[in-house]
C-alpha cells in the first residue's frame, strides 16, 4: 500500500500530491483506529476523474427511477438524453394502462437563443405541452448548468404553472451540474425537495402489517423486484421504495409507515433523518447485496417489529432461499477463493459488493467511492467532526421540526434506548473501512492514472467499476465487471441476485479471454502512451 502511494504521489505536482495523499489511505481500521480520509472535496482540474455531476445525482439517480412523476430536464438535450435509462433503472406498472413516463426523455432542448435571452418561456411552454399530452399528477423540473448560469428561475416557473394547473404538483430542482463537487450534491438537493414537496401530502396508509419503506434502492437491473419478492415472502409490507419501482402515490403517503430502512446511505440519508424528525419514524441501515447480508437485514427488520409469527415466517423464508444459494455458492467458492478484487463505485456499492464477493472467497484488496463522504468510509460517528466547506454550504440544509399533528414516535425513547443497549443499532452506519482488512487500500475519487497504476502493481483478478473504466481495465488484460449498470445483467440483490452474481463472476474470472488477448502495443511499442507530470 505505502509503496503504491509513494509511487503515485511522486508523479503529481507538490500541492496535488499533498491532497491526494489524504485521499489515498492504507487501511488499519480492522486492527486499530479508523484512519481519516479526505472525501467530498473538489477534483483537481486536469485529472481524469470517475465522477459525474450534481444534475446526474438528482435527476438521473434519485428521481430518475420514478415512473409517474413527469420529469423535464431544463437544458441542452445531451443532459436529458444521457440521464435517460443509461442507469438501467427498471420499473413495472401494475397494469398495462398505468402511467409510465420512463420510456420518454423530456427536455426543453435549450438552444443558443435561449441561453442569450432566457429559457423560462420555453420551460413554461414545455409544461403546458406536457400537461396537455400526458395529464401527470406531478412534474419535476431539473436544472442543468446553463440554466443556473443564465439565471432562469425554475422555482418561480414551477409556482406560476402550479397556479395555472392547481391539480398538478409542480416542483423544481436547483441541481445545476456545478452545484457541488460531484453527484452527491444532487442527491441532497433531491432529498430536500422530495421531503418538502412530495412526502406527507396524503395520510392514507397502505393495507398490511409490518409496514416500512426502503430508501436508497433504485431497481438497477431489477434489484428491487427481487427485494419485493423476498419481503413479500416474509410477510412484511413494503410501502414505498425511494425510488425504484415506486409511484407518486406511494411517495406522498410514505410517512405513514413505522420504519424506514436505508440501503444506499450516501444518496438518501438526509430523507431518513428528516422523516424521523418530522414524523417520528426511526431508521436503520440495511443491505440486500449478498445472501448473508440479505438474511441479516431481513432478521433485523423482523426483530424491529418483534412479532413471533413474522420472525417464524422470515426464518422459514431465509432457510428456503439459503438452501438454493448454498448449492450454487459452494461449488463456485472452490473456483474463486483467494482471488483478488478492486472495487471503485459511486457511494455504496464499493462497500456493499465486498460482502457478495466475500461469499465466493474473493477478497477486496482496494476499494473506494467516487463521491461519498467521510461517514461512508469511517462511519457516522465522525459526522460531528466533518468540516463543512464552501462547496457543501452551497446546498441548503433544511431545518426540520416535529409536525404538530402528525409527529408520532413509532418507538418510545425508553424502548429505543433499551434496544440500543442490547446492540440494536438505529440511525447508524459503520462505513466501509472497518470491514476491510488492514493494509488494504482505500482511495477516494480514484482517477484514470491511478487505475492503471493499481492494475500494473497489483495485477488483480477482477476490477469492478463503471463504463469509463471498463475498457481501460480490459485492455490491460484484466477481467472487469460494471457495478453500476451490471453490464446488461442482474438482478444482483437478494438471494436470486446473489446466485446470478456468483455465476457471472465465476465466468468472468475463470475465463482466459482477457489474458489471451494481446494488446496491439505489445508488438508495436510506438502505440503505447505514458503519463505523468513533466512541468
Ligand atoms: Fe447509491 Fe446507487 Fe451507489 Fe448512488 Fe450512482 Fe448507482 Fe453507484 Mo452509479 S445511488 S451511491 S449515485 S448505490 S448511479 S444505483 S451505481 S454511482 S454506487
Ligand atoms: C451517474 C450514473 C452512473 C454512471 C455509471 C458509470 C450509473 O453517476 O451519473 O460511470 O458507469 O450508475 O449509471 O453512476
Amino acid at each position: 500500500g505505502e509503496v503504491f502511494k509513494a509511487e503515485v504521489l511522486e508523479k503529481y505536482p507538490p500541492k496535488l500530491a499533498k491532497k491526494r495523499g489524504r485521499q489515498i489511505v492504507v487501511n488499519e481500521a480492522a486492527g486499530g483506529e479508523v484512519p481519516e480520509i479526505l472525501a467530498n472535496s473538489r477534483t483537481a482540474p486536469g485529472i481524469l476523474t470517475m465522477r459525474g455531476c450534481s444534475y446526474a445525482g438528482c435527476k438521473g439517480v434519485v428521481l430518475g427511477p420514478t415512473r409517474d412523476v413527469l420529469q423535464i430536464t431544463h437544458g441542452p438535450i445531451g443532459c436529458g438524453f444521457y440521464s435517460w435509462l443509461t442507469r438501467r433503472n427498471q420499473t413495472k406498472p401494475h397494469t398495462a394502462e398505468a402511467v409510465n413516463f420512463m420510456p420518454y426523455a423530456m427536455s426543453t432542448d435549450l438552444q443558443e437563443d435561449e441561453i442569450i435571452f432566457g429559457g423560462e418561456k420555453k420551460l413554461k411552454a414545455a409544461i403546458d405541452e406536457a400537461i396537455a399530452l400526458f395529464h401527470p399528477k406531478a412534474i419535476g423540473i431539473f436544472s442543468t448548468c446553463p440554466v443556473g448560469l443564465i439565471g432562469d428561475d425554475v422555482h418561480a416557473v414551477a409556482r406560476e404553472m402550479e397556479a395555472k394547473y392547481p391539480d398538478v404538483n409542480i416542483f423544481g430542482f436547483s441541481c445545476e451540474g456545478y452545484k457541488g463537487v460531484s453527484q452527491s450534491a444532487g442527491h441532497h438537493v433531491a432529498n430536500n425537495k422530495v421531503f418538502t414537496d412530495v412526502v406527507g401530502l396524503d395520510d392514507t396508509p397502505k393495507q398490511g402489517k409490518f409496514r416500512f419503506n426502503i430508501l436508497g434502492e433504485y431497481n438497477i437491473g431489477g434489484d428491487a423486484f427481487e427485494i419485493e419478492r423476498i419481503v413479500g415472502k416474509c410477510g412484511m409490507t413494503l410501502h414505498s421504495t425511494f425510488s425504484g419501482n415506486s409511484t407518486y402515490e406511494e411517495f406522498i403517503s410514505a410517512h405513514t409507515v413505522d420504519l424506514n430502512t436505508v440501503m444506499c446511505h450516501r444518496s438518501i440519508n438526509y430523507l431518513a433523518e428528516m422523516m424521523e424528525k418530522k414524523y417520528g419514524i426511526p431508521w436503520f441501515k440495511i443491505n440486500f447485496i449478498g445472501a448473508d447480508s440479505t438474511a441479516k437485514s431481513l432478521r433485523k427488520i423482523a426483530e424491529f417489529f418483534g412479532d413471533g409469527e413474522l420472525t417464524k415466517r422470515t426464518e422459514e423464508a431465509i432457510a428456503e432461499e439459503m438452501e438454493k444459494v448454498e448449492a450454487v455458492r459452494k461449488e463456485i467458492y472452490e473456483r474463486c477463493k483467494g482471488k483478488k478484487a478492486m472495487l471503485f463505485v459511486g457511494g455504496s456499492r464499493a462497500h456493499h459488493y465486498q460482502d457478495l464477493l466475500g461469499e465466493i472467497g474473493i477478497e477486496t484488496i482496494a476499494a473506494g467511492y467516487e463521491f461519498a463522504h467521510r461517514d461512508d468510509y469511517e462511519g457516522r460517528k465522525v459526522l460531528p467532526s466533518i468540516v463543512v466547506d464552501a462547496d457543501s454550504r452551497n446546498i441548503e440544509e433544511l431545518t426540520v421540526t416535529a409536525d404538530e399533528k402528525r409527529y408520532q414516535p413509532r418507538i418510545s425513547e425508553a424502548e429505543k434506548a433499551k434496544r440500543e443497549k442490547e446492540g440494536f443499532a438505529f440511525s447508524d452506519y459503520d462505513g466501509m473501512m472497518k470491514q476491510m482488512k488492514d493494509k488494504t487500500l482505500v482511495i477516494d475519487d480514484l482517477n484514470h492514472y491511478e487505475t492503471e497504476k493499481l492494475i500494473e502493481m497489483y495485477k488483480p483478478d477482477l476490477v469492478c467499476a463503471g463504463i469509463k473504466e471498463k475498457y481501460v481495465v480490459q485492455k490491460q488484460g484484466v477481467p472487469m465487471k460494471q457495478l453500476h449498470s451490471y453490464d446488461y445483467q442482474g438482478p444482483y440483490a437478494g438471494f436470486e441476485g446473489a446466485i446470478n452474481f456468483y455465476k457471472e463472476i465465476d465466468r468472468i474470472v475463470n475465463s482466459n479471454a482477457f489474458r489471451l488477448a494481446k494488446a496491439p502495443w505489445a508488438d508495436s511499442p510506438e502505440l503505447s502512451a505514458s503519463y505523468g507530470y513533466t512541468g
